[in-house]
């Protein structure tokens, strides 16, 4: 049957108010698969029952199916026939007398060769040698066979896999493998069985020609696991960091949550073609591999940085996901939040912890602070939803973590844990909600959360607006902090929220600590006085970055350079140089002839003191991205000028290189480039800072000639990047021919290719819209690799500001273009850059007609998918 998913109109929103107990439920699932890449047959086998808590007790049995064959029906041992069903382009229905149970089996196809959209059972890899593989989260499950796809049926699973054996010697799916044997014409049958009851999106296979590592570890309750990580062949030996990095995981959960693993065997398997980043299957993730392969001389710091903690997030779903799973999607956060705030924790122990904090504030600035200010912004526990795949976005992922770690804050480490204790105790097995996550924390605490959960329902990221009154007469500070939050689409008024405080008082002239205050804020507006001082203080607000506002206040020079240099707190540190940065980078938009010399005298402070960690001098020396520039400028005058913000940046880096030069050189010169490579954190740490001198010394022509030098002589990937990124600011032959010999020499390899692509889009030179558009002819690209699609294209979008925002609109209508031809291969990948054009309310006006007019050209085609047709209409409606 033809997928009939791109629709001509948008179908009717799903509300979570709407919400209803499945009619039936299923107790056990028994599928076999004989796997053919053209033509795969599924067996399912049912049990159901009618579900006691139904409200419709006379309800027929309704499954969801797309892109399915339907072939047979028996019903308790009869066939049906078709008038016995209702068969659509998405459902099957069968009317049943039957007042308790019934058995159901189902035969239907599906071509896994023809499933671009990489959702259901599709081939990944390279063509003569791809894998079966599935992905069922979200809805998935229902392109596979006919089901009740929803994550509040939970079932026990028992499946048979049938392939030939030469071409797919490695059979896998969920749980304990029961029984394997040989068929006839060299196939061979492997049968899996899971103890757990699940629901259908954490259902996977993979068959495939594999290899893999594997490794072995004892749990505190004496289960003997072995991990096995399976890649495609030839790769596994890239595979021992993400393997080491499942095992510091499984470790971290029994110290941390007291959460052990919960079967014998735990397998990943590195798939060349995903839509995302990996899925929690039950005992069975699946990953792109780009989260999993790395080698010195094929992933950066960052790439390395990221396995350990995607590698850690898919675990910890076993506990927060897969033991304890969500009633509906709406609920999607009670998982995704949750368990991103474990993988920060687990990242945060293993590495710098105010480093760690310093990256997630500034991927939740970049992300998630811009769209909860645009067309798309949304409660962390959405209201309704037309493509729940638009839904796993950085609100539900990254503004969701935020509010756990408000919680841990608020309820302190101990509390925290009691809560999760009962949380998981209680919810053993079940699917269930936010509200029960909040029930169990306080219930464990005795703790009334009624106003935090408003953070739940209320999108749009609230400003603090500070203000300090100081009388010298009685030696007393008065604080007022007022909160604000701005109206969002549907939500025009807003409530107050619960706030947790972190403030500190320091002495003006030492810097020492002079008082400090924690506690909460939940009115709109707070005072806190603090009398008793001996001088006026200066004040380091929202330390920790507690809560996650936007914070409105007047910060002068002085007391910038003295919080920068000697806040105690070192994310308020770090974040004092980003206001100041951010202060002389205003006054720079507004006039191009400022002079930033305060900003960087306390710059040239900060590079000499030699007693800061180096991983955490790297980020106090970084100015913030262009993103966080704009999304702040934003803030302050509801419109941004790309150009002038580049030119700003452009400039203060430039003084920062001339100001600095001795010193910069002399740093970088004192930090080794002959280590041998290890990807441990403080090694990293020493590779950013000697980047970031790089970077700036090398805006002086006389020493440009370091960035090829750097380049020639690096013994890892990070070093070759940091490299190409000075190399692709300076142009001319230098770039050349590193970006030649990067090229041959990565030429076959995928992951490493993909920087290639990211380097050329984020080539700051006005040809770079030609380039990209001549890349895609490139033998290495191709539209059915979303790794390779996002690499070329996501870099060009997010990372080339000057020229994806050019005024001619060139750059917008090149992303309509690109979003119309991948939208019928892979709508879940095209929908994901919609954001960039929803944007376009922020621009001056110059730039929000041609936006408008390229979102236009996208809902101006006949047929688009639920996903695309959702937030492109939303985006432009903004
Ligand atoms: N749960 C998956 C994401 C599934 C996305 C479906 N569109 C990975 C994760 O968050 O762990
Ligand atoms: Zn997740």
């Amino acid at each position: 049957m033809a997928d009939q998913s791109a629709a001509l109109t948008t179908p009717q929103p799903i509300k979570r108010e709407d919400y209803t107990p499945p009619a039936w439920l299923v107790d056990m699932v028994d599928l076999t698969f004989e796997l053919t890449p053209e033509a795969t047959t599924v067996t399912s086998t049912l049990s159901l029952h009618r579900n006691p808590d139904s409200t419709d007790s006379a309800a027929p049995i309704t499954l969801d199916g797309e892109a399915l064959t339907l072939i047979s029906v028996t019903l308790d041992g009869a066939t049906l026939g078709e008038s016995d069903y209702d068969l659509t382009d998405e459902t099957l229905t069968i009317q049943t007398a039957a007042t308790d149970a019934v058995q159901l089996t189902i035969v239907s196809n599906t071509i896994p060769a023809d499933n671009t959209r990489l959702e259901g059972l599709y081939m990944s890899g390279p063509k003569d040698t791809a894998m079966f593989c599935t992905q069922c989260e979200a809805e998935g499950f229902r392109r596979i066979t006919y089901f009740p796809d929803r994550p509040d049926v939970m079932s026990r699973y028992r499946v048979t896999m049938r392939a030939d054996k030469s071409r797919y010697p490695v059979l896998l799916s969920n749980g304990n493998l029961e029984s394997t044997r040989e068929l006839e014409s060299g196939r061979h049958e492997a049968v899996w069985t899971d103890p757990h009851p699940k629901p259908c999106y954490l259902f996977a296979l993979v068959a495939g020609d594999l290899d893999h590592i594997e490794d072995k570890l004892t749990t505190m309750e004496g289960r003997n696991v072995t991990m096995r990580l399976y890649t495609e062949k030839g790769k596994s030996a890239r595979a021992t960091y993400a393997l080491d990095a499942l095992k510091r995981s499984m470790i971290w959960d029994e110290e941390v949550y007291g959460r052990a693993y919960d079967l014998d065997l735990f397998n990943i398997v590195a798939v060349s073609h995903f839509n995302m980043g990996a899925m929690e299957n039950k005992s069975l993730n699946v990953f792109n591999d780009k989260y999993i392969l790395a080698d010195a001389n094929t992933a950066t710091d960052s790439d390395y940085a990221f396995i350990e903690s995607v590698v850690a997030h898919e675990y910890f779903h076993n506990w927060s996901g897969n033991r304890v799973t969500c009633r509906d999607w709406f609920q999607l956060s009670l998982k995704e939040g949750f368990t991103v705030f474990r993988d920060q924790q687990f990242s945060a122990d293993m590495r710098s912890a105010p480093v760690q904090r310093i990256g997630d504030v500034r991927m939740l600035r970049a992300r998630q602070f811009p769209e909860d200010a645009g067309p798309l912004s949304h409660p962390v526990r959405p209201d309704e939803f037309v493509e729940i795949n638009n839904f796993y976005t950085a609100t539900v992922y990254e503004k969701g973590a935020e509010l756990i770690r408000m919680l841990h804050r608020l309820l302190g480490p101990e509390g925290f844990r009691k809560g999760s204790d009962l949380y998981f105790d209680r919810h053993d097995g079940q699917a269930v909600t936010c509200d029960d996550f909040i029930s169990a924390m306080e219930d464990a605490t005795a703790t009334d959360l009624t106003r935090f959960k408003r953070w739940y329902g209320q999108a749009g990221t609230p400003t603090l607006h500070v203000t300090e009154d100081w009388d010298n007469s009685k030696n007393c500070l008065t604080l007022t902090l007022t909160q604000e939050t701005k109206p969002t689409p549907g939500q025009p008024r807003k409530q107050a929220l619960v706030l947790p405080l972190n403030i500190g008082l320091m002495d003006e002239t030492t810097g020492a600590q002079v008082a400090a205050h924690t506690g909460q804020m939940d009115e709109a507006t707070t005072i806190l006085t603090f009398d008793g001082l001996s001088a006026r203080p200066a004040v380091s607000l929202n330390r920790g970055f507690a809560a996650p506002v936007n914070i409105q206040r007047t910060l002068d020079d002085d007391h910038a350079a003295l919080l920068m240099s000697h806040d105690q707190d070192p994310f308020a540190r770090w974040e004092a140089g980003q206001d100041f940065a951010l202060r002389h980078l205003f006054a720079l938009v507004d006039n191009p002839a400022h002079d930033p010399a305060p900003f960087s005298a306390a710059y040239g402070a900060a590079l000499a003191d030699d007693k800061i960690d180096t991983a955490y001098k790297a980020e106090l020396l970084s100015l913030p991205g262009f993103d966080m520039v704009a999304d702040r400028l934003t803030q302050r005058d509801g419109t941004i000028d790309v150009d002038a913000i580049d030119n700003a940046r452009q400039t203060l880096l430039n003084r920062l290189a001339i100001d600095h030069e001795a010193a910069l050189l002399a740093l970088y010169h004192s930090l080794s480039g002959n280590e041998a490579f290890s990807p441990d954190a403080a090694a990293a740490g020493r590779r950013a800072l000697r980047g970031l001198a790089l970077g700036l010394v090398t805006r002086l022509s006389e020493h440009e000639g370091l960035a090829l030098q750097h380049f020639d002589s690096a013994n890892n990937m990070t070093d070759r990047m940091i490299a190409l990124g000075a190399l692709n600011r300076i142009g001319g032959a230098d770039r050349t021919a590193a970006m030649q010999a990067f090229h041959d020499r990565y030429e076959n390899d995928a992951n490493a290719l993909d920087k290639w692509f990211g380097l050329s889009a984020q080539n700051p030179a006005k040809t770079a819209l030609d380039d990209v558009k001549k890349l895609m002819d490139h033998p290495g690209f191709s539209m059915t690799n979303p790794n390779r699609f996002r690499a070329l294209i996501g870099p060009f979008v997010m990372g080339n500001p000057v020229n994806f925002h050019a005024a001619d609109g060139s750059g917008y209508q090149f992303l309509a273009q690109m979003i119309i031809a991948l939208d019928p291969i892979n709508p879940q990948t095209a929908a994901r850059f919609i954001a960039p054009l929803g944007q376009w309310k922020r621009h001056t006006a110059s730039r929000q007609k041609p936006a408008k007019a390229a979102l236009q050209t996208i809902l101006s085609q006949d047929r688009l998918s639920r996903d695309v047709r959702e937030l492109a209409q939303k985006a432009i409606s903004a």
